[in-house]
């Protein structure tokens, strides 16, 4: 599988409003509630910032319900081809997964799920490369669900290995994104990964781990503000950025990748 563009050229991305509940998110470890007003500004920042770099965002409301459904990355993966209803592991969120599901029938005509006997997957979980489909083994993605999304994905073409999320953190992507067609941004604990092979690393400076959570949206990396030292490293080595404030997304174990759905559909 090699498919120019895949992980990072995109036209649609899909993100949800996050509701007043988000004070209830899930979170790892309690370092304060996340303000709500203040979330809802920095969302509006966010879309911005995907609308400037190119792409046409659908913004759908908050739902109340579901504290954490601002996080839309876990309950779906998108290819051009189709898209697959994930499974998200945290029982508060597997209701997300069939409000996504009556979402993603406008975009795409093929979409799989993995389903209630089959494991389960989040997003988040998830870094699409041109090369494979990397998903990260953790307390949120079993081997079952692996297994399952593996064969799906087969059907477009799409080859999924599965590596292990490092000891002690939320999602494979809490420590890694895409900053390029052919470039990760990651953290010490995952900068020799070997599924980064024939890929250029840029390893996060000491103590800005949590800057990692980064995405490439056509030419532009979406970084979190508040990492000088992850920011000047990628603009001396001459990458466009929009720094993106998620202090309060922080709080409840979010960033740049997982506030949003993107995509480039094609309708077949
Ligand atoms: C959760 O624990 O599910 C949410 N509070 C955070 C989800 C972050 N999702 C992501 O990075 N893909």
């Amino acid at each position: 599988m090699s498919q120019p563009g895949l992980s990072h050229r995109f036209t649609k991305a899909i993100v949800r409003q996050p509701s007043k509940s988000i004070t209830m998110g899930l979170r790892a470890d309690d370092r304060g509630e996340p303000d709500a007003d203040q979330f809802a500004q920095d969302h509006k920042t966010y879309i911005s910032a995907l609308e400037r770099a190119g792409v046409s965002v659908s913004t759908y409301p908050p739902l109340e319900e579901f504290p954490d459904s601002v996080f839309v990355e876990d309950a779906a993966l998108c290819f051009p081809e189709g898209a697959v209803i994930l499974r998200p592991g945290a029982p508060s969120r597997t209701g997300e997964a069939e409000i996504m599901h009556q979402l993603l029938v406008s975009y795409f005509e093929d979409i799989e799920r993995i389903e209630d006997d089959e494991g389960y997957v989040d997003g988040g979980d998830i870094l699409v490369t041109e090369h494979a489909v990397l998903v990260g083994l953790s307390e949120r993605t079993n081997q079952a669900g692996f297994d399952a999304l593996k064969k799906k994905i087969a059907k477009w073409g799409y080859e999924a290995k599965a590596i292990n999320t490092p000891e002690g953190v939320l999602h494979f992507k809490t420590d890694c994104g895409l900053i390029g067609p052919n470039a990760v941004l990651a953290t010490y604990r995952l900068s020799d990964a070997e599924c980064f092979s024939g890929m250029k690393i840029v390893e996060v400076p000491r103590g800005e781990e949590t800057a990692a959570n980064a995405i490439c949206v056509n030419d532009t990396v979406l970084l979190s503000a508040g990492f000088p030292k992850t920011e000047e490293l990628l603009r001396s080595e001459g990458y466009q950025i929009t720094l993106i404030p998620t202090q309060q997304a922080a709080l409840v174990d979010g960033g740049p990748s997982c506030m949003s759905l993107r995509f480039n559909p094609i309708k077949v």
